[in-house]
């Protein structure tokens, strides 16, 4: 017999409990309707919420994707500068910005680098859950420069959306948070923050 995953048993929750809501609006097509992506912390407008390659219904653990991240490869010549999880700062209009994962790469090759993995997982230090999440950002860092990642709403360039029903949004708990970058055949580099309890901070 098939093991059900956790999406399919909340789904049966929902269905028993509430059948009037169980029903209709399911935005990223992956057979979790809206209202029960929170019960599961995944995400309503990501199919894939961890980034496995395994839909969200699949999924066994939605938001925990294995490491990608493999041993070995040439010396990095990348580097993670400023890791933030929160006090993060509009660049363009130096205020406040709303707390979210903030990753600075700098780039010590002579060529601009692209096609890297960003590996990040939260832990929350009261309940010892975590997640883990894989992502493709897609920002070249240019030839001795960097280049900084941001994971909120993912509407602007050099933004990738964040799940807003991550243990980093939901969790009042202080979190372990570490964050991994890797380009194919290099080694892998790795940051860790503590991120203090308190919820995430909106901007005012
Ligand atoms: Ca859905
Ligand atoms: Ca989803
Ligand atoms: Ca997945
Ligand atoms: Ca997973």
């Amino acid at each position: 017999m098939k093991t059900l995953t956790p999406a399919l048993a909340a789904l049966m929750l929902m269905g028993t409990l509430t059948p009037a809501l169980a029903a209709d609006a399911d935005t990223d097509g992956d057979g979790i309707p809206d209202i029960s992506e929170p019960l599961l912390h995944t995400d309503p407008m990501n199919p894939d919420t961890d980034g496995d390659g395994v839909n969200d219904l699949a999924d066994g653990e939605p938001v925990n994707a294995p490491s990608p991240i493999t041993a070995g490869g040439a010396q990095a010549t990348y580097r993670i500068g400023e890791l933030l999880v929160e006090n993060n700062v509009d660049p363009v209009a130096h205020k406040d910005a709303p707390d979210h994962l903030e990753v600075q790469v700098f780039n010590d090759g002579a060529a601009d680098l692209t096609g890297y993995t960003l590996f990040y997982r939260f832990t929350d230090n009261d309940s010892g859950a975590t997640e883990a999440y894989i992502v493709h950002p897609g920002v070249t860092i240019p030839a001795g420069g960097a280049a900084r990642i941001h994971l909120d709403d993912g509407t602007q360039m050099g933004h990738l959306r964040a799940n807003p029903n991550s243990i980093y949004v939901t969790s009042m708990a202080g979190k372990h948070v570490t964050a991994t970058v890797q380009a194919p055949g290099m080694a892998a580099v790795t940051a860790t923050v503590e991120k203090d309890p308190g919820g995430a901070e909106q901007a005012d």
